[in-house]
């Protein structure tokens, strides 16, 4: 059944410019535990014919109203579960609403709630609508002054957006905090925090000599934990004023760290508020990964003071205007701080791991959507990850100079502004003179394109043709503008990976030129033959170099092309993708003669092109890690599903077992000798080659935990305790054994950790995984564990979140008892969280992937879910899509 009100879709087409706006607004905030008082004083002056104000507000108890300093009665106003509102014929006028939230219970953790016993707001996209009636939409730009009273004993910081004005004490013992954020901004930026909290104080010197105050808030226990994060907001300050000119624009830069968070971390003005996930770090307790995803993080939301802050999205239908252009800023960032081409390739196997099923499933939109039912459900893969990949785009289409001048024009005509993509896209096209309109396509179109290319040679006139067609889930659409960068090799053995001369003819010039990776061809039409003159052979086609559009690629090539692509490319993407296609192709065979009982096998051009990686000494430790690593189980169901075969889990399941077995077997000795090679360093670093020898060594540890034999090896590396990475890595390799020591180490691993809780997410985050086929039995302990809470947005994605994505065994038990357990868990958790619960609802969107006997079980469980009373809009709109209702 529905909510208990039909929910409303918003139309981007409905869009109206805004009726009144607000100058200014003055808050107040009486801070108590469940009774805030919030007084809220606006200066709206009506901007057009209609006298009708209508202020969003959810979840409030309305106090009172003034206007122009008068009272009014209730029969002044309507006043609903949404709105508040209220007939103003005047040209200007102010108002003072006074509004009660109750944080203790705000379990939704949107709006004003509390987290360890302090004060913090979530307003993006529309929580500010839960502390004020407001219009809360992001066009609507205003000055913001911030008052905080609260008593000192439990809140001795108080904090808001800008720059603190005023402080002092009262005379009934509280104290207070006057904030005024001297930029005009969108309510959804708006932040609070209040509470005990301690503080990490560093300063930044901005290049036009500037001095900015950093200042990391957390709580006591976790202040040897900052450095990381306080080293990487320095570096992306920099980093931004040298790529783009941009500098910071306030005095002091506040990050807070949260352990309950409904996703990673927010922008909000001046005052960042973050999942601790994302801020804390030692080498004891975070891994690789935690690092580096704590330095782009920071850089992400430190990025958004331009892009996003100081101009800003028209309406939520533009969100990919600052996300889409966010991460991939961010992108650039982690690729100058790191590896660009470990970069790189790690960003495709995330897109094509989560965003392309997406796209191909029933949630798929485009990365500017039509209509939402909960604006919460479209901060998705498509808005930020494809969004950055069309950002990518115009970067390859302009070159970085040309990307640059498009930039810089853009805040020159938006500074201050909510805008549009297309606004974007001019900015872009007229600091390049260059007519980008074809571009429009990939904001408005969904699914990901799929480009089939096919070549002939001709040696008598010396000429390679290649032809290229595309489509979108199988049908001819608009065309996109793709940006194809390529380059042919030759393929004599003698000449291995050398590039191959040619020409174009003059008319081709402008849509096939030399570009940084080899040459770039502007594909712009539906089906388009190139023509390469003067080639001498017909050589092997190195393609979209650097994955330099967000496409899947049909191309059919044979085995030795691929090997040698594998082997010898220049380009570090293609090398890596051509062996990727063939453990694709290799795992695609064997989970067909799986399913048949058939014996599996290992290919023979999967282990040359393995072994050629394996062994080449002048290969990045990094690259060479990602080289020997095989596909994501997602990505080989979304080839399976391409192909039209529906999958049987149980058969992937063996598949990989099987696969990674006979790799490590194959391999055993060349695996043991660089694991010894990788060596154990004494002290952890944080940095690029210290980060590809311990990936390198702990993928050699992940297959070498296969053969019994190894074993020992894999217990040693826990007990050495060195770093959280080689710890994780050790358990993680552990997860297949059903031994007595496995259990001793999760034990001690507990023991150790049980009061540190990113730690201990880590530790359910194993049992939730782990694919024993006990797995449902586990999950159910999980939830029962005295750690587990479903207030606990990290621990609710560390055991459900981690069970419905990655535990296929668990999850798609053939008894069904997967779907049913996690089922009943989002119905508990969407009477607490409802935007998390959207999100732990989402494996079952995937359903028809599956074998007709599972389809009918997810499908079964998605009716249950429909069908249970006052579901959230937010699990109804992910529900009711699912089923195609
Ligand atoms: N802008 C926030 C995300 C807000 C999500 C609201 N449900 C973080 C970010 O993308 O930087
Ligand atoms: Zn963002």
């Amino acid at each position: 059944m529905m909510p208990s009100e039909q929910p409303k879709e918003i139309f981007l087409k409905d869009y109206l410019p805004l009726d009144f706006k607000i100058d200014s607004v003055d808050l107040t905030f009486e801070l108590n535990a469940s009774e805030t008082l919030v007084t809220n004083r606006m200066k709206f002056v009506r901007q057009s014919e209609s006298t009708l104000l209508k202020l969003d507000g959810e979840h409030l108890e309305l106090l009172s109203v003034e206007k122009d300093g008068k009272e009014l009665k209730p029969s002044d106003y309507q006043l609903s579960a949404h709105a508040l509102v209220l007939n103003c014929p005047e040209e200007s006028f102010e108002l003072v609403v006074r509004t009660k939230v109750d944080p203790e219970s705000n379990t939704r953790l949107e709006g004003l709630y509390r987290s360890s016993g302090n004060y913090c707001t979530q307003c993006e996209a529309e929580g500010f609508r839960n502390i004020t009636y407001y219009l809360d939409r992001p066009d609507c730009l205003s000055y913001f002054t911030t008052k905080i009273i609260a008593y000192p004993h439990e809140n001795k910081v108080l904090l808001s957006n800008g720059n603190l004005v005023e402080f002092g004490d009262l005379e009934d013992g509280r104290h207070f905090a006057t904030w005024e954020d001297p930029h005009k901004k969108p309510c959804y930026l708006f932040a609070l925090v209040a509470g005990n909290l301690e503080v990490v104080e560093d300063h930044f010197e901005t290049k036009d000599g500037r001095r900015v105050d950093l200042r990391l808030y957390v709580q006591a226990k976790n202040l040897d934990k900052c450095d990381h994060a306080m080293a990487s907001l320095k570096k992306s300050m920099k980093w931004d004023e040298d790529r783009f000119g941009l500098i910071y624009d306030l005095d002091v830069y506040m990050i807070v760290a949260v352990d309950d968070f409904n996703m990673g971390a927010m922008e909000n003005k001046g005052l960042n508020v973050f999942n601790s996930k994302f801020v804390l770090a030692k080498p004891e307790t975070a891994t690789d990964v935690d690092f580096e995803g704590i330095e782009s993080v920071i850089a992400h939301e430190y990025f958004h003071n331009w892009t996003g802050n100081r101009v800003t999205c028209r309406d939520w239908f533009q969100l990919t205007l600052k996300e889409g252009l966010t991460v991939f800023r961010d992108q650039e960032f982690t690729a100058d701080m790191l590896s660009p081409a470990v970069k790189r390739i790690e960003d495709v196997k995330r897109l094509r791991s989560v965003q392309f099923p997406e796209d191909a499933g029933p949630m798929s939109h485009p990365i500017q959507p039509q209509s939402y039912i909960e604006m919460n459900n479209f901060y998705t893969m498509t808005v930020y990850e494809k969004g950055a990949e069309v950002v990518r785009l115009y970067q390859t289409l302009l070159g970085k100079d040309g990307f640059r001048k498009g930039m810089v024009l853009y805040f020159n005509r938006f500074d201050g502004q909510a805008v549009t993509v297309e606004d974007f896209r001019n900015a872009m096209a007229d600091a390049n003179q260059r007519d980008l309109s074809q571009m429009h396509q990939w904001y408005i179109q969904s699914g990901t394109p799929k480009v089939t290319i096919s070549k002939h040679y001709d040696s008598e006139s010396k000429t390679l043709s290649l032809t290229f067609d595309q489509t979108v889930n199988g049908k001819h659409h608009h065309p996109l503008l793709i940006p194809v960068v390529f380059n042919v090799l030759s393929a004599d053995s003698s000449q291995q990976g050398k590039e191959l001369l040619f020409s174009v003819d003059e008319a081709d010039k402008v849509r096939c030129y030399p570009a940084d990776a080899g040459w770039l061809f502007e594909f712009s039409e539906l089906s388009e033959t190139l023509v390469l003159h003067n080639i001498e052979q017909d050589g092997y086609l190195s393609l979209f170099r650097g994955f330099s559009a967000p496409v899947l690629v049909d191309y059919e090539c044979t085995k030795d092309e691929l090997v040698a692509l594998a082997c010898y490319d220049s380009d570090s993407f293609v090398r890596w993708e051509s062996i990727q296609t063939l453990a694709l192709e290799n795992l695609v065979d064997n989970v067909e003669v799986a399913g048949n009982g058939l014996p599996m096998h290992l290919s023979d051009a999967y282990v040359k092109a393995l072994e050629a990686n394996l062994l080449d000494e002048s290969l990045d430790l990094a690259l060479k890690s990602l080289a020997i690593t095989l596909p994501d189980e997602s990505y080989l169901l979304e080839t399976l599903s391409n192909k039209g075969l529906l999958i049987d889990t149980d058969s992937v399941v063996a598949v990989y077992d099987y696969m990674k077995k006979s790799i490590a077997e194959s391999f055993e000795s060349v695996l043991r000798a660089l694991y010894e090679k990788m060596g154990q360093p004494e002290v952890y670093h944080y940095g690029k080659e210290a980060i590809a020898s311990r990936m390198l060594k702990n993928r050699c540890l992940n297959y070498l935990a296969k053969l019994h034999e190894q074993e020992e090896l894999v217990y040693r590396q826990f007990s050495l305790q060195s770093n959280m990475t080689d710890v994780f890595a050790a358990l993680d390799a552990m997860k297949p054994y059903n031994t007595n020591q496995k259990e001793a180490s999760l034990a001690d691993f507990y023991n150790q950790w049980q009061t540190d809780d990113l730690v201990l997410d880590k530790w359910f985050m194993l049992q939730a995984s782990d694919q024993s086929d006990k797995a449902v039995e586990q999950v159910k302990r999980l939830v029962e564990h005295p750690d587990f809470h479903y207030t606990n947005p990290n621990r609710v994605r560390s055991v459900l979140g981690v069970f419905g994505r990655l535990n296929m065994r668990g999850f798609h038990h053939v008894s069904g008892e997967g779907y049913e357990f996690l089922a009943s868990e989002v119905l508990k958790l969407d009477k607490i969280n409802p935007q998390v619960a959207a999100r732990i609802v989402a494996p079952f969107t995937q359903w028809k992937l599956y074998d007709m006997k599972r389809q009918t079980m997810m499908k079964a469980q998605l009716e249950r879910l429909m069908n249970s009373s006052q579901l959230s809009k937010d699990v109804f709109e992910i529900v009711s899509k699912s089923l195609n209702k």
